[in-house]
């Protein structure tokens, strides 16, 4: 076919195949390829409120949320007219806007902890660059993280990472040098004695513990009962610091993101996702003190040609200025009756399961036993996921193509979308359950 001729392929295959001549597995990011549960990936073309259309006009209920952003729904007016205005003002500048003030503020004003904050364009960024500030804050050089968290594709952070690392069984990452990986101590998710023995052999060098605030990479998996607390003591013990990854449950389990439940108080904060409105935006914040030493007020430097760009940061406040309490309580109880419908179907066909919330981030393990960690994760029987997913996807109801995502509800799910999503759910239940597996 002639370029012009392709220009004009419909479809997600003919678009796969196209895509794949040209990018790296013909996506943007691994775990959108469905590479750990078969087929072909849909190419979407649009959405609108709880819904997406793929390339071949099938209409799916989306529990993606653009793996988190989305949590008003797709093209909700308030946010669309704000970037449309925003946009016949001009697209970048390179230069301060007053819009970058209001939404730092309005960081400040949902997590108390955060004192200021420094926006960058992605959640890697905002992890990365919080990573480098604790070093250079601290003047030492160790990271602790935990297996199966995700904090995005940083060198440091990305050793037994979750997410996409974890969907595409990656033991370790190509690239990675050791000199990068071997300051990076990876200990097992909810176990404080770990901590306190790696502070113990190592606390002098440990410049700080990053942990997603509540763990949504291999699947939801929330910290048990003092985890959370039981690090913020210990960092404080040792002076290192806690920088708390709240790129993926900041401004969507609460208004204060999980600070908000648990109401633990980090010295760094990171963000992504719903601050963003959908457009390339996220930060990290804390104490004055610490982002006292960011450049240009301190020595460790950091920049980002579109850092703040006002396009983005109107999708970002709109977002933020339309979640009020009645929106979270939505995502709330949409997370509930989504974990509702999931539990009774696979009960209903004999599959063993474990529904798992991590505030409004739901997952299902196929396994009985509580899941807290990335083993307990690994162990469940995955391989009845790629049938569910199909099952729900022909079905006409998108959730995350990975057994090692956390499923994002918004609050434009309504009635009808339940009505699609428990129509969908027993046809996904038998395949799980019909499901065998691999020799
Ligand atoms: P980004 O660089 O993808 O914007 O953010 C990285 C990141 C950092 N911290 C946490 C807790 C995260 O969940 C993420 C990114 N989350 C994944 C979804 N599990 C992004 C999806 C993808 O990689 O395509």
């Amino acid at each position: 076919m002639t370029a012009q001729e392709q220009a004009h392929v419909r479809g997600s295959a003919a678009l796969f195949e196209r895509a794949k001549a040209v990018i790296p597995g013909g996506v943007n990011s691994p775990v959108r390829a469905f590479n750990a549960v078969g087929g072909t990936p849909r190419f979407m073309v649009s959405g609108l409120g709880a819904y997406l259309w793929d390339a071949d006009d099938n209409r799916y209920v989306d529990l993606v949320s653009s793996w988190g952003p989305m949590i008003l729904g797709h093209a909700h007016p308030a946010v669309v007219d704000a970037v449309r205005t925003a946009a016949t003002s001009g697209l970048s500048f390179g230069t301060p806007t007053a819009g970058e003030i209001d939404l730092a503020e309005e960081i400040i004003r949902r997590v108390e902890p955060v004192r200021q904050v420094r926006l960058v364009n992605s959640g890697t960024e905002a992890t990365m660059s919080a990573i480098r500030l604790a070093r250079g804050f601290t003047g030492r050089k160790r990271i602790i993280k935990f297996a199966g968290c995700y904090h995005g594709h940083v060198d440091a952070l990305l050793a037994e990472a979750g997410s996409g690392v974890a969907t595409l069984g990656l033991p370790t990452t190509p690239g990675v040098t050791g000199a990068q990986a071997e300051d990076t101590l990876v200990l097992p998710y909810n176990d404080l004695d770990a901590v306190r023995a790696a502070f113990a052999e190592h606390g002098p060098s440990i410049a700080a513990v990053i942990t997603e605030a509540a763990a949504g990479n291999m699947g939801a998996i929330a910290p048990v009962e003092g985890f959370n607390a039981g690090l913020r003591e210990i960092t404080r013990e040792h002076g290192a610091l806690l920088v708390m990854d709240e790129v993926m449950t900041g401004f969507r389990v609460s208004a204060s993101g999980w600070h908000g439940i648990d109401g633990v108080e980090g010295d760094l904060y990171t963000f992504g996702k719903v601050m963003s409105g959908g457009l390339p935006a996220a930060a990290f914040g804390g104490r004055a003190d610490i982002m006292g030493h960011l450049a240009p007020a301190g020595p460790v430097y950091q920049a980002g040609t579109l850092s703040g760009n006002p396009v983005a940061v109107a999708a970002g406040l709109a977002t933020l200025r339309a979640a009020d309490a009645d929106v979270y309580r939505a995502l709330d109880e949409n997370a509930a009756r989504l974990g509702t419908l999931l539990g009774t179907a696979l009960s209903e066909a004999g599959v063993a399961h474990r529904v798992q919330f991590a505030g409004n981030l739901v997952s299902v393990f196929f396994t009985e036993d509580p899941v807290t960690d990335y083993a307990g994760a690994k162990a469940a029987q995955t391989w009845r996921f790629p049938p569910f997913f199909h099952a729900m996807l022909d079905h006409g109801v998108y959730p995350p193509p990975s057994a090692f995502e956390a499923w994002f509800v918004s609050a434009a799910l309504d009635d009808a979308a339940f009505e699609q999503i428990a129509a969908a759910l027993p046809k996904a239940a038998a395949a799980a359950a019909a499901a065998k597996e691999p020799a």
